[in-house]
């Protein structure tokens, strides 16, 4: 059965909560990431909701249109960052404008106990974030309300939001960066990259599953773990694939060949993040990503290609996950990290471009 984890805290550096006999209904309805567990203590991710699609095709339900659609993120997140990444890499800045929420999650509305990602009130507040330019609302929360009056799922990003129908078009980061690959080409700056491009379409399809699940989703399913064997079989399968990933990377430029694709980035916004983060906060502690010298130098040359270290906030990154999942860090304390210059030359060169 699914629990509500916040009532089940010792402690909790937040405001005091009401009387669970008011919130029960509430809050089992308004739940997050911390409370995907299945019986046996393992992590289960529950999939996104929204899965409508942007097209090509004017007559569409969605067409692909400059100005149309806005692309709700948190720097914070992984999975939010991928659709940013795509955005730059097209360039498509100037057709889908964005917002970053703040990175810590706060109390989403005063009559229930959820907590989620919520905007500033102005753009002075915190760096990198912006209040929702179009509703004003103070929450992700409140954009799910206003595309759906009956939805019970998790409060996501990222949330690819058309404004002409006041609606989301999708909350799925792996259907988001696909419509931004091949829906915009009319529009988008760079038009010719293709990232999923067909002759390699099987190999990133395959190489995405077993990232996905190891690495991806692995970090979380060691962090959020609560109990001991679920986090050794997660961690096991992690160290597997990272070194899986090494000894690929070994003998080529990117994970799927000498070109860089979709599986590149998917890989990327979880290596970036994992020194500072999942290796202390998740557990993740075997070997660290600047251990691994192909790894290592491989997120320094995707994080030197042109408008990927514009979506990489580390500071957002750190405060999110250390300051918004209190049962694994209950002070909200920041470690220091190793605060690594990813703009610093690598070896990646070699294989040529
Ligand atoms: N499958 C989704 C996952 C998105 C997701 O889990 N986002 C996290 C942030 S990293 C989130 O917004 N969590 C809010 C919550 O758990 O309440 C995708 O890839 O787009």
């Amino acid at each position: 059965m699914l629990t509500s984890l916040s009532l089940q805290l010792p402690f909790r550096p937040f405001p005091p909560r009401q009387p669970f006999s008011t919130l029960k209904n509430t809050i089992q309805m308004a739940r997050s990431a911390l409370d995907e567990m299945t019986e046996t203590g393992a992590f289960d991710r529950t999939p996104s909701t929204f899965r409508n699609f942007i097209s090509k095709d004017k007559a569409s339900q969605f067409p692909a249109e400059s100005g149309r659609y806005h692309l709700y993120i948190s720097y914070a997140c992984p999975w939010a960052s991928r659709c940013l990444s795509f955005l730059k890499l097209k360039g498509l800045e100037n057709a889908i404008t964005y917002t970053s929420v703040k990175p810590k999650w706060e109390r989403t509305k005063e009559t229930d106990d959820h907590f989620g990602w919520v905007f500033p009130q102005s753009s002075e507040e915190e760096a990198g974030a912006d209040p929702d330019p179009f509703y004003g609302a103070k929450s992700v929360r409140e954009l799910y309300d206003l595309a759906s009056s009956n939805y019970s799922g998790k409060y996501t990003v990222p949330v690819l939001w058309d404004k002409k129908l006041k609606t989301i078009v999708n909350n799925e980061s792996a259907e988001i960066t696909r419509m931004l690959n091949t829906e915009f080409n009319e529009i988008a700056e760079n038009a010719d990259l293709d990232l999923y491009p067909s002759r390699l379409q099987e190999t990133i399809d395959g190489v995405n599953a077993w990232v996905y699940d190891a690495i991806n989703n692995g970090v979380y399913k060691c962090g959020l773990a609560k109990k001991q064997g679920p986090y050794d079989e997660a961690v096991a399968k992690l160290y597997e694939a990272l070194d899986k990933c090494e000894a690929i990377l070994a003998n080529q430029r990117y994970i799927c060949g000498n070109v860089l694709t979709e599986a590149d980035i998917h890989l990327f916004v979880t290596l970036i993040r994992f020194d500072e983060v999942y290796a202390v906060h998740f557990k993740c502690n075997k070997k660290l990503l600047r251990e691994y010298p192909n790894l290592f130098n491989y997120t320094k040359d995707i994080y030197q290609i042109p408008g990927m270290s514009s979506t990489v906030c580390m500071d957002h990154i750190k405060k999110h996950y250390y300051g918004s999942h209190p049962t694994i860090n209950p002070y909200g304390i920041i470690p220091v990290g190793s605060n690594t210059d990813f703009s610093s030359p690598h070896d990646r060169e070699r294989f040529g471009r």
